[in-house]
């Protein structure tokens, strides 16, 4: 059986998660934070999560992994089968994770967890995110979901990240990334009251406790 190895609260593990979910493939949780002990880096190369342990190894990135769950195994397709409709939505969800999740990353600490993030990173986020989510609305279709008329990986991307980058652009900078975007964010509405998405977030809130406790023991 497939293995997930990560923590609820992550969002990259989260995306995979819901892959598995949607796609109705048995999967076996592995609680793991990975970081820098030799332990972890034998199981993720650069200490990230997620994970996935499949019979001949481990496989990382969660790109990665979701593109190899698309070729091995069974359930509903979550990429187009014709090329160019595929790269488009590959090429979503690179501009997601590229020019939307990495620059709000950089303020995850002081929007999510209260610790001061300098003020030049905070300039530079914002500039990213403006231009990321400027992208997003010239290259996503929004109709209904972002790349068109069928669920697909892009979909687990803007889920996951564009919630958290939404809640960067709100506490750090008063803004509304998805103001001028009405059907974007009716999207992300109806994605996360999805039963699945329902399920992954619950467990999200019963893990952050836990989550949060181990952030505050660390500062
Ligand atoms: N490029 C990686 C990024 C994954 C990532 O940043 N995961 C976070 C959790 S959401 C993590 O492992 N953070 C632990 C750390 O950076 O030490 C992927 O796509 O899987």
């Amino acid at each position: 059986m497939l293995k997930l190895y990560g923590f609820s609260v992550s969002n990259y593990y989260n995306m995979v998660k819901l892959a598995l979910m949607e796609k109705g493939l048995p999967f076996e949780e592995v609680p793991f934070y990975a970081g820098q002990t030799p332990e972890a880096l034998a199981v993720s190369p650069r200490g990230k999560v997620p994970v996935l342990g499949v019979k001949q190894g481990f496989i990382n990135e969660t790109s990665v992994i979701l593109e190899y769950i698309e070729q091995t195994q069974e359930g509903p397709s979550l990429l187009p089968a014709d090329p160019f409709q595929r790269a488009q939505v590959l090429a979503l969800c690179r501009e997601i994770e590229l020019y939307i999740e990495l620059p709000a990353r950089t303020c995850y600490a002081e929007a999510f967890f209260g610790m001061p993030v300098p003020q030049a990173i905070k300039d530079k986020s914002k500039a990213e995110l403006l231009l990321g989510v400027g992208a997003l609305g010239r290259h996503g279709k929004f109709a209904p979901y972002v790349a068109g008329e069928s669920f697909t990986l892009v979909d687990l991307y803007f889920m996951y990240s564009m919630n958290l980058a939404c809640g960067v652009g709100e506490k750090l900078f008063g803004l509304d990334l998805l103001a001028e975007m009405p059907s974007a964010k009716a999207l992300l509405e109806t994605l996360h009251a999805m039963p699945n998405a329902q399920k992954v977030a619950a467990d999200r809130d019963a893990a952050m406790p836990a989550f949060m406790a181990m952030i505050a023991a660390k500062k």
